[in-house]
């Protein structure tokens, strides 16, 4: 195989010119930004994953076109590396500096970084590419094959998949089928059968009932749920909304993001009774969030911390019971609401660490443990068990049935990332074998009231944080004054930090009230408004529908 370098130069030029002068940055979740400005740097990220795939000896890389949570005139691109994590973070500047070069430098950065990373690039290369369900991803699709192409690398399409799919087509490739068959049968049949084999035909128990409303958030997660339930036994009746039929557009008032940030039911919302379980997906479904109505009509989010809580007590119990010793471990990050925390560390008595914004960064520290679960409080997660655990769940399990469901539980969670469907089903798993419904569930602990905002500024960089971005170190004299506001409030907690996948500051609060919480967060807001460069109107205190 001959390779001409100038064959990347030729492509970019004629079919993928890079248009936009503005310094993209690889961020929380990759590359993201309005679709229209996205061309060159799929073309990119094709010729980044095809070196890739030679610097790791011929494995596969998996890139994954989305913009998951965001609105849908945005778009991105998400690298997944051979294990199924997040692209490496040395590789995370190597492709920021590739999509930044003009056209013309393109070439020699190739060249560069070919010999840097001492590549052998006539060795194979196989990168498989999927796509989440906006108009605009299958033109950014062809940019990232072409990409490929340009490096005579072997390109896989899967077409329209979610995001923890790709994880998941990508670590099974890599393990020659060990960890599954690389095919979305394959995915549907490693799912279903570990679901149906611990419900074990048990489908109501106590509380539990076995109907749930599912808000596919017009994304792909509402297409592959379908899929599911027409191959699932009659083991969960599922009503699929926002199914991205008409007119319904990707994130637009439904999904995760939306229920979670809002704190108030999608659109489209059928008439609830009370207490009926109810969950939310963004628009790649690789996050869940839960939520009901009680018989107030009052909204009640089970987000992701209470997800974490649920699975982390379930595993310590069953773990507990089969006399095995393995270390768990439950990572989170700031956004967790501070009663969770207390309650995992008080009443589970499970370790918590906390770590910056992104399942990259929580992934890395789960696998400290012998079984790690992780969750951001959005409803971002999975768990991770070592080699060492599964070797001895596996002995244990041909004496101890806890052990056997433990076992299954390995095969029903997406190790790989957060899956939404995944951990959806294994929520269910939980709650039926406790026999819990949502009242049981959320009477655990009770949350402390929380609040986020979006602040537009001039540029969301001038905020930079320390410690897991609890603490904020620049712009000046910002962190004092955060603490300032913050000492005036009982419970009170507030954090600022620049968003990795909009163009926004993120602000989150809580306190020991509802009215408390909306007016720290407003006026936590206003201090980012006044000292990192705030544009457009003046905030005006937030409210909440749902109060
Ligand atoms: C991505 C990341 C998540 C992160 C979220 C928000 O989610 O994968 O880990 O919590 O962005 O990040 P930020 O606050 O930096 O904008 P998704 O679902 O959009 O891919």
């Amino acid at each position: 195989m001959s390779i001409n370098l100038r064959t990347v130069y030729a492509f970019a030029r004629e079919m993928y010119p890079k248009i936009n002068a503005e310094h993209i940055q690889y961020g929380t979740a990759g590359f993201r930004g309005k679709a229209e400005f996205l061309d060159s740097v799929m073309f990119r990220m094709g010729v980044l994953a095809t070196l890739r795939s030679r610097y790791r000896e011929g494995a596969v890389i998996g890139v994954m076109i989305t913009a998951s949570h965001n609105p849908e005139p945005d778009n991105g691109v998400k690298l997944i590396d051979p294990k199924g994590e997040m692209l490496e973070p040395s590789w995370e500047t190597i492709a920021t500096d590739l999509v930044n070069v003009t056209d013309q430098d393109l070439e020699q950065m190739v060249a560069t970084i070919i010999k840097d990373n001492k590549i052998d690039i006539n060795s194979s290369s196989y990168v498989y590419v999927g796509m989440d369900n906006r108009y605009h991803s299958p033109r950014l699709l062809k940019a990232v094959a072409d990409g490929v192409i340009a490096l005579k690398g072997n390109v896989r399409e899967y077409g329209i998949v979610t995001t923890p799919m790709m994880h998941y087509f990508v670590v099974a490739a890599n393990t020659k089928e060990a960890y599954g068959k690389p095919t979305e049968e394959g995915y549907y049949e490693k799912l279903i059968t570990a679901f149906e084999k611990i419900r074990n035909g048990q489908l109501e128990t106590g509380n539990y009932r076995n109907n749930l409303i599912f808000d596919g958030a017009n994304g792909v997660g509402a297409r592959k749920m379908l899929q599911f339930i027409k191959r699932m036994s009659n083991s969960l009746n599922v009503n699929v909304i926002n199914q991205g039929i008409g007119s319904g557009k990707i994130n637009d008032e439904c999904g995760a993001d939306h229920v979670k940030v809002k704190q108030r039911p999608p659109i489209s919302m059928p008439d609830l009774e009370p207490y009926s379980r109810c969950v939310s997906v963004d628009g790649d479904a690789d996050r869940i969030v839960y939520f009901f109505n009680n018989d107030s009509g009052q909204f009640r989010l089970l987000d992701g911390d209470r997800i974490a809580t649920l699975i982390a007590g379930y595993l310590m119990e069953l773990i507990k019971s089969c006399n095995i010793n393995l270390r768990l471990g439950l990572v989170q990050t700031a956004y967790a609401n501070g009663a969770s925390t207390d309650y995992i560390v008080n009443k589970l008595k499970v370790p918590v660490s906390c770590v910056a914004t992104g399942v990259k960064h929580l992934h890395h520290k789960a696998l400290e443990y012998d079984v790690g679960v992780y969750f951001e409080a959005n409803g971002h997660g999975t768990v991770v068990f070592s080699d060492h655990a599964k070797l001895i769940i596996k002995e244990s399990a041909q004496i101890n049935q806890n052990a056997k469901t433990l076992l299954l539980i390995i095969d029903l969670i997406n190790e790989t990332v957060g899956d939404a469907i995944s951990d959806m089903l294994l929520v269910e798993v939980i709650l039926s074998h406790k026999g819990w419904d949502v009242k049981d569930w959320i009477s655990t602990y009770e949350d402390l009231p929380n609040q986020q905002l979006k602040i537009k500024v001039q540029d969301r960089n001038v905020i930079e944080t320390t410690d897991a971005e609890r603490v904020c170190v620049r712009p000046k004299g910002l962190q004092d004054e955060i603490n300032k506001v913050v000492s005036n409030y009982k419970c009170g907690r507030a954090f600022v930090r620049p968003s990795g996948t909009e163009d926004v500051v993120r602000v989150y609060a809580e306190a020991s009230t509802e009215d408390d919480t909306l007016q720290l967060a407003y006026e936590i807001g206003l201090l980012v408004q006044r000292m990192a460069g705030g544009v457009g109107p003046e905030l005006t205190k937030p409210s909440n529908a749902h109060l």
